[in-house]
């Protein structure tokens, strides 16, 4: 049988390596885009680029970038892809309020070029959204699902919220096979550094082995549901294999802080902490020498706040059969692993 043809955007940040694995493994062709850097940005697909049978390989890149109609467009038309996978995004919501612009080019008019050129060229192409539980905002909800209210927070949310109704509308317009994921944070060892359970685990594995002495942090308080990258990337393929082009939450059901993120953090590395302080002032002192190892600090806080954050998945469970595998303490323990490792090496 002939193989399937998938294009990936952002193919070298956190979703993009894991998905590549997951389509390889169903022995997809993968094709990535990666925009050239200075500086090697491939460290997380190197294991796949440089397989030694790389004449056999199944995987190739290709230089662009979402801000670049011309170079996205060459790529579809040689690539000649049955699913693309957009995952290329300028992800971080508090530089977004930095650089609003840069964010809303990448990506809502990134998308939008993507989906032109399906239009243009092959209406059969699969489309994959990576669409954001940030869209929800400032939702009371105690659960949020399909059918909760958007509310923008950030430059980057209301970017996403282009993203995601131009997905819809070429889908009703064009009948393209169009999708988007509302996907809750999830997270792993190759979660990019400045999100913050990697901030929390790289900093406290470091102190752990007292090479470092603080870890600085934002708002203690806002809650996530967070789930494992592995389990994500299969939704968003899962999505693509149905009958019809839909909408799914995805999101474990769980939620909690970001002070329980560290406290779990510090149980699993033996680190016995002690709360002291309040509002900008809450430290963390480290019981058994009596030092200051955890500070807040405003640079870290935003100008304004996603609070609350618990996805329903009862949709995807009973549509694409999706069921999360992993849970919260083999998340953070997987990450752990992951940064002691890499200091040992
Ligand atoms: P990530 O690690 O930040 O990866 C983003 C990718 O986009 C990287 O490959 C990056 O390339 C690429 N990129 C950025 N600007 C680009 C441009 N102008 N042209 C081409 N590529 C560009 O993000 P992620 O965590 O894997 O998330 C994947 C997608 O899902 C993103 O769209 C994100 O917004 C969305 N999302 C993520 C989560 C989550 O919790 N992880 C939840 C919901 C939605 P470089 O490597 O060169 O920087
Ligand atoms: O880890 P975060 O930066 O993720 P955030 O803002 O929820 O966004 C991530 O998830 C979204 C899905 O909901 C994606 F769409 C998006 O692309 C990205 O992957 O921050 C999580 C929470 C926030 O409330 C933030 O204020 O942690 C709080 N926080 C507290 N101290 C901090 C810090 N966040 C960061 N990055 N750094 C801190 O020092």
């Amino acid at each position: 049988m002939k193989k399937k043809v998938a294009l990936i955007t952002g193919i070298t940040g956190q979703d993009g390596a894991y998905l590549s694995k997951f389509l390889l493994k169903k022995n997809y062709e993968v094709h990535g885009i990666k925009r050239r850097s200075s500086s090697l940005n491939t460290w997380r697909i190197d294991d796949l680029y440089n397989d030694p049978l790389k004449s056999k390989s199944n995987f190739y890149l290709h230089h662009g970038d979402m801000t670049d109609s011309l170079s996205i467009e060459k790529i579809i038309k040689t690539v000649k892809p049955q699913e693309v996978y957009n995952l290329a995004a300028q992800s971080h919501v508090q530089v977004s309020f930095e650089q609003p612009e840069y964010t809303a080019n990448t990506v809502a008019l990134g998308t939008l070029r993507i989906l032109e050129c399906i239009k243009n060229y092959d209406k059969k192409i699969k489309f994959y959204q990576a669409s954001t539980s940030e869209l929800f905002g400032i939702s009371k909800n105690k659960f949020q699902d399909e059918q909760t209210p958007f509310y923008a927070r950030s430059p980057y949310s209301a970017a996403k919220m282009y993203a995601h109704w131009i997905t819809i509308n070429y889908r009703e317009a064009y009948n393209i096979f169009a999708c988007n994921g509302l996907l809750f944070n999830h997270e792993s060892p190759l979660r990019g550094e400045t999100f913050v359970t990697k901030k929390i685990i790289k900093s406290l594995v470091k102190i752990k082995f007292g090479l470092e002495k603080k870890l600085i942090i934002g708002n203690l308080y806002s809650k996530r549901d967070w789930g494992h990258a592995k389990d994500y990337v299969k939704a968003m393929w899962l999505m693509l294999q149905q009958k019809r082009p839909d909408d799914y939450v995805i999101a474990t059901g769980k939620q909690y802080s970001i002070k329980f993120f560290i406290e779990e953090t510090c149980k699993a590395l033996k680190i016995k902490i002690r709360w002291i302080g309040k509002g900008i002032n809450e430290k963390a002192i480290n019981i058994e020498n009596n030092k200051i190892i955890i500070e807040c600090n405003k640079k870290y806080f935003r100008p304004t706040e996603v609070n609350n954050l618990r996805g329903s998945n009862k949709k995807a469970l009973k549509k694409l059969k999706w069921k999360p595998q992993y849970n919260l303490k083999y998340l953070i323990n997987d990450m752990i692993k992951y940064e002691i490792d890499l200091l040992k090496s």
